[in-house]
């Protein structure tokens, strides 16, 4: 029987070149066309050299191969499956990280493309948040015990340690997870070693302490200015992305290194350098090499259309800032002029305590749902799974919640994230279910229900926390800030 009236689009990860066919596997078990494209090049995640001095492959890999593809995509499903050109193709976006970005980007410029993206943990300022991703390798950097600054890896788990216990229960509920980061007003004192401590291994030296505040802290230019927001309390379990090495990260080095400055026909020299200068900033922000960067906030052309986003990101992110999502929703609110209840009618951000980078979620700690479904989490699950193994309905699957959004007029007014005892492993039994709420809404506990039981929780409005700048506006009266409801 030829019959699709809907097509999923998936995203890509990192610098990867490739057809992401693990997230394309939902779409027929859903029964839709399922297209990914391979971003023009082959390679893996971390890899950059294809783009060096080949302006045309960023210029895929930033938007070009995604537009090109969902254009001659739609067509092709419209002609396999004979659909008259009057009758509505249905096409939605899935896609987390590099493929958060891709969704952002592709539906801020063709508004035309989607009815509906599932946007998880996106790298939407490319221009800003690489050269960031660099800055905070640089901070640990050189990794070598004469640096005083330098955190060797496995403090790392001393320092989530900590988190944890002055901020777990600060959100309400002593579980192990810190779901209000915001609210904890976290002293790293506790942790700086003392003038007779013994056991150095077990403490942070006053240099290494200034490390962890930079990394919290973000990035700030010499005049002020945020230039990109830092990695949340909670994320350092996954710290050793950034901090781990020997060298920056690939995302923000290679960036560096074969987007920006391939030009310059000489190695890029960054063992010599302890900051990224302004001119590194401000080549990036001209340049936009590949133009990947997703910095139009004001997307009315595509709310007009009926066009719902579902925008989510892992609160123990440790790669892409969670703060950043934060900031990009206060962005848009701000470009529809602070109408919170406006601006939730058709983009929704979901944050998902205990989650790291786009799927699953610390072993070290109490195991917390983090399963929507969404991009790359399948895939993490195993080979042969789709959507929510066992839950595979709207309240649990984001995708199919953005359908029933889109063409039902469902608001998500919350999705119910899963974990199992083994969180990557669905035999293994569910171990706890709860809410995922609109932002600022957060999951409020019954106080007498299973806490592991998605019953016992609710969404309940929130204190809406504003970035800086844009707290800044409001409180200067340059902007209005309106939240209803
Ligand atoms: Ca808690």
């Amino acid at each position: 029987m030829l019959s699709t009236k809907r097509l999923l689009v998936v995203g890509n990860g990192g610098f990867s070149g490739g057809i992401n066919w693990l997230d394309m596997a939902a779409g027929p078990h859903h029964g839709m066309a399922a297209l990914s494209t391979d971003t023009g090049h082959n390679s893996t995640t971390t890899e950059t050299s294809w783009a060096k001095q080949r302006a045309e492959k960023k210029e895929l890999w930033g938007w070009q191969a995604m537009h090109g593809s969902v254009s001659l995509g739609k067509a092709i499903v419209r002609r396999y499956y004979e659909q008259p050109d009057d009758e509505k193709l249905w096409t939605y976006y899935s896609g987390c990280s590099t493929g958060g970005r891709q969704g952002l980007r592709e539906l801020q410029k063709f508004p035309d493309s989607f009815d509906g993206a599932l946007i998880g943990a996106p790298a939407w300022w490319t221009a800003r948040l690489n050269p960031f991703l660099m800055q905070v390798g640089l901070y640990n950097l050189p990794a070598e015990e004469a640096n005083p600054y330098h955190i060797p890896q496995e403090k790392f788990v001393l320092l989530a340690d900590e988190v944890t216990r002055q901020c777990d229960e600060v959100d309400g509920v002593k579980d192990g997870i810190v779901s209000s980061p915001e609210k904890c007003e976290f002293d790293l004192g506790t942790l700086v070693c003392s003038e007779f401590e013994t056991k150095l291994s077990e403490c942070l030296t006053v240099e290494q302490a200034q490390t962890v505040s930079k990394v919290y802290q973000g990035w700030v230019s010499q005049d002020g200015e945020l230039l990109y927001p830092g990695l949340t309390l909670g994320s350092e379990d996954q710290w050793w992305i950034l901090m781990g090495g020997t060298e920056p990260s690939p995302f923000g080095l290679g960036y560096i290194r074969d987007f920006l400055l391939d030009d310059d026909g000489k190695e890029f020299d960054w063992a010599g350098l302890s900051t990224i200068g302004r001119d590194i900033v401000d080549k990036a922000q001209r340049l936009d090499p590949g133009r990947p960067s997703a910095t139009q906030y004001d997307i009315s052309n595509f709310k007009d259309r009926g066009g719902k986003v579902i925008l989510y990101h892992g609160l123990t992110d440790g790669l892409v800032p969670e703060k950043g999502s934060s900031w990009y929703y206060n962005k848009t609110l701000d470009a529809f002029g602070g109408d919170l209840d406006g601006v939730r009618d058709f983009i929704r951000y979901f944050q998902i305590p205990g989650m790291g980078h786009c799927f699953s979620t610390s072993n070290c700690r109490p195991n917390a749902p983090w399963n929507i479904g969404a991009a790359f989490q399948p895939g993490v699950l195993g080979r042969d799974t789709w959507s929510v193994p066992g839950f595979e309905n709207a309240e649990h699957d984001a995708l199919m919640a953005l359908i029933a959004w889109v063409e039902e007029g469902q608001a998500v007014d919350q999705l119910i994230a899963t974990t199992w005892k083994k969180p990557t492993d669905p035999n293994s039994g569910v171990l706890k279910q709860r809410p995922i709420c609109p932002w600022p809404e957060k999951a409020v506990y019954d106080g007498v229900g299973d806490v592991n039981e998605a019953g016992s929780w609710e969404c309940a409005m929130g204190e809406v926390e504003l970035v800086p700048e844009l707290r800044r506006r409001v409180e200067s009266g340059k902007r209005g800030w309106v939240p209803r409801g």
